[in-house]
């Protein structure tokens, strides 16, 4: 596939200038935060380092960490390094448990976001030629406005439809001949299925590609997306302490997604130790934003567990390149004394033969976990004989046994009872409350 770029002499820089690059940021980084945000500046001094520590990027590991309870803690203007008369916009996190995550942009903030997007969407095949619809949530989320921005940028035309209302997503994708769609893997097989039982096969859908992130999802769900909507699935990685999506982007080699390491520097670090750890070794993913000026954090961890590599990639970019998430180190299930990944749960179904609409319920009773999976059966694997149910039930328990070690209860339940996601799945009601 002939490659587009859309920022060329960075995307394929050679290694020596992409660190002379990073180290000249890092240095005006440090020096801006320092001097702009009493509350990490406290934290340098506890550790006993000063700006005149970080020469370059080599320097990096002298820095102390941010974590979610440091957002917390500054909530809300605490980690602000801007006046607000500077700032333009706030995006946030839905904030399921505790303060939400508020983060601040200037309008270069946001320019640089969109730059970022906007590689992804080049990186996908995306021209100007392009009707890019955006199905990501619009508003505080920073799906919508992120990959909104990108496809501006790009030339693409852009549908601004926002995450729901599934009727006219179909509608507005195939009156307008949309060739992009951009939402979460969820939502994405969830339009997939629609298309289907609306009688359109995959090769009357315009689509030619996807660009879904925001949350886990396997190889088999992106075979199944792909096959569904007749297009070739991009994953895209962010979070909204950094900016949001496109912090990492994958290109059509699809063996990871390139960090868009001018912006967002990448380490891997032993989460329980905080030490750095080799290239290709597994750990908690580490951002430091390098050029970011109203909420810049420094080695903010993300309790993503991830590996890096910078093998050379066909695309031609220069980019390290993230793995996909393998879990967070605090969405990681432990039940029973052992650990669990919502992943490998839908690794099985989709093994077999189970779409992937599904909720695991843990709990605990008397000292002992329970875990439950409910599971949606397709129509054509509906049925309402008991005895086959309990087959059904039996054998797909045994094959999540093989995979995980430990044995669910599992309850296959009628089609399309389980609520279906316009945005992030639920996929986990943990009930033990143990923190
Ligand atoms: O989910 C930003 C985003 C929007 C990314 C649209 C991609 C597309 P948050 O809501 O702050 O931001 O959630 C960030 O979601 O730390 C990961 O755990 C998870 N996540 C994001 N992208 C992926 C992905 C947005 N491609 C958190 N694969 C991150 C797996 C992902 N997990």
């Amino acid at each position: 596939m002939a490659q587009n770029y859309y920022q060329k002499e960075i995307e394929t820089m050679s290694r020596e200038e992409m660190r002379k690059l990073q180290s000249e940021k890092l240095v005006k980084q440090v020096k801006h935060v320092y001097e702009n945000v009493p509350y990490y500046r406290n934290l340098m001094e506890e550790k006993g380092v000063t700006p005149a520590d970080i020469q370059s990027i080599d320097d990096l590991h002298k820095l102390p960490f941010l974590s979610k309870a440091d957002l917390r803690d500054a909530y809300p203007y605490g980690l602000l390094a801007k006046p607000l008369a500077d700032c333009v916009r706030i995006q946030s996190t839905s904030g399921t448990t505790g303060r939400r995550v508020v983060a601040f942009y200037t309008q270069n903030d946001i320019n640089l976001w969109e730059d970022c997007c906007a590689r992804a969407i080049m990186a996908a095949g995306g021209t100007n030629e392009d009707v890019c619809q955006v199905a990501y949530g619009y508003g505080l989320f920073t799906g919508g406005p992120g990959l909104n921005g990108g496809s501006h940028k790009v030339g693409c035309l852009t549908l601004p439809m926002s995450s729901g209302n599934t009727e006219r997503q179909i509608q507005f994708m195939m009156d307008l001949n949309a060739t992009i769609l951009c939402c979460t893997p969820s939502y994405a097989a969830y339009i997939g299925e629609t298309l289907k039982e609306q009688g359109y096969t995959p090769d009357q859908i315009p689509l030619k590609a996807g660009i879904f992130g925001a949350e886990p999802w396997t190889e088999e769900m992106r075979r199944g997306i792909e096959a569904s909507l007749g297009i070739k699935a991009y994953d895209i990685y962010g979070l909204t302490e950094t900016t949001g999506p496109g912090v990492a982007f994958e290109c059509s080699e699809q063996t990871g997604m390139h960090v868009n390491e001018d912006h967002f520097f990448a380490e891997i670090i032993d989460p329980d130790t905080g030490e750095v750890l080799p290239e290709g070794s597994k750990g908690e993913l580490v951002f430091t934003s390098l050029d970011k000026e109203a909420f810049p954090l420094l080695r903010y961890r993300t309790r993503d567990i991830c590996v890096l590599s910078r093998e050379k990639c066909s695309c031609g970019r220069t980019l390290i390149k993230m793995a996909k998430p393998m879990g967070r180190t605090d969405d990681m299930l432990i039940i029973r004394g052992v650990n669990v990944f919502p992943s490998q749960i839908e690794t099985v179904l989709l093994n077999e033969g189970y779409q992937p609409n599904y909720q695991i319920v843990v709990d605990r009773v008397r000292n002992n976990d329970t875990f439950e999976v409910n599971v949606e059966m397709s129509p054509d694997q509906f049925t309402d004989k008991v005895s086959e149910i309990l087959t059904m039930e039996k054998s797909l328990a045994n094959a999540m046994k093989a995979m995980l070690g430990i044995n669910p209860a599992v309850h296959l339940v009628a089609p399309k009872t389980i609520a279906r996601s316009e945005g992030k799945a639920v996929r986990v009601i943990d009930k033990r409350k143990l923190i």
